[in-house]
């Protein structure tokens, strides 16, 4: 009975996305759909994304939370418009939220969107959103089996970036390893290394998503 009913939810989900997907392609807006584990430095990196971004690029963001709009006021400070989106204790966003969300930003000001997603490993990989691209982000502080521990996501998503990489000596993250589990889950995967607080890694980052949009014609 419960897996009827999660199937009927992802199916409802499915259809919502898709109109997502066509609603954005329609306005030339490129969707990224940022996930990771709570702490794992999703805002941070997005506000040294944007710094870097804003200067090419017109991007809006929207925040999933549980709660608070804290990381909402954190990007607000970036000078680009910002959504916050509330779960009330959901583990992930869905594309009904995201597009309820979308409808008050000016779409036709903007080319990429990106959206932070609720701070989890597992919910947010198994509902899709109406994204062009997941990408997920993991911390040198989580440890190197996470990829191989919750294998979902890091097959969903384009892109893993390796955050607080500058922490990397104060632990025992191993690095070739964590590596080589993510190209065994996805082969295709891009992996790229990123301290957000030290600002390193950020210039590849960023220009692979000015390519990614660039590749899409956005
Ligand atoms: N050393 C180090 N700390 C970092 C780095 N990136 C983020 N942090 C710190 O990690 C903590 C969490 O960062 P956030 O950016 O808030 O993490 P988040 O993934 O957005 O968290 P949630 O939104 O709660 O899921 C903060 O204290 C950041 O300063 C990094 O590259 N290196
Ligand atoms: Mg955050």
């Amino acid at each position: 009975m419960e897996v009827k009913v999660m199937k009927n939810i992802l199916g409802e989900n499915e259809k919502i996305a898709e109109d997502n997907r066509k609603f954005f392609r329609d306005k030339k807006v490129f969707v990224l759909n940022l996930m990771g584990s709570p702490g794992s430095g999703k805002t941070t990196l997005l506000e040294k994304t944007l710094a870097r971004l804003t200067k090419e690029i017109k991007v809006a963001v929207i925040e999933g939370d549980l709660f608070t709009a804290r990381d909402a006021e954190r990007i607000e400070k970036q000078g680009v418009p910002v959504v916050q989106i509330n779960t009330a204790g959901g583990c992930h966003l869905d594309a009904a939220m995201v597009q309820r969300a979308a409808e008050s930003l000016d779409l036709d000001k903007i080319n990429l969107l990106i959206v932070e997603n609720v701070g989890n490993l597992v919910c947010p990989a198994e509902f899709d959103i109406g994204e062009n691209m997941k990408a997920v982000v993991l911390s040198i502080t989580e440890g190197d089996d996470k990829p191989l521990k919750y294998p979902l996501i890091f097959k969903e998503s384009a892109v893993c970036v390796l955050n607080k990489i500058d922490l990397l000596t104060f632990t025992n993250f191993n690095l070739e390893q964590a590596r080589e589990d993510l190209i065994t889950i996805h082969p295709q995967i891009e992996i790229f290394e990123t301290s957000a607080t030290k600002d390193i890694g950020i210039y590849n980052w960023c220009e692979f998503i000015i390519d990614k949009l660039v590749s899409s014609s956005y």
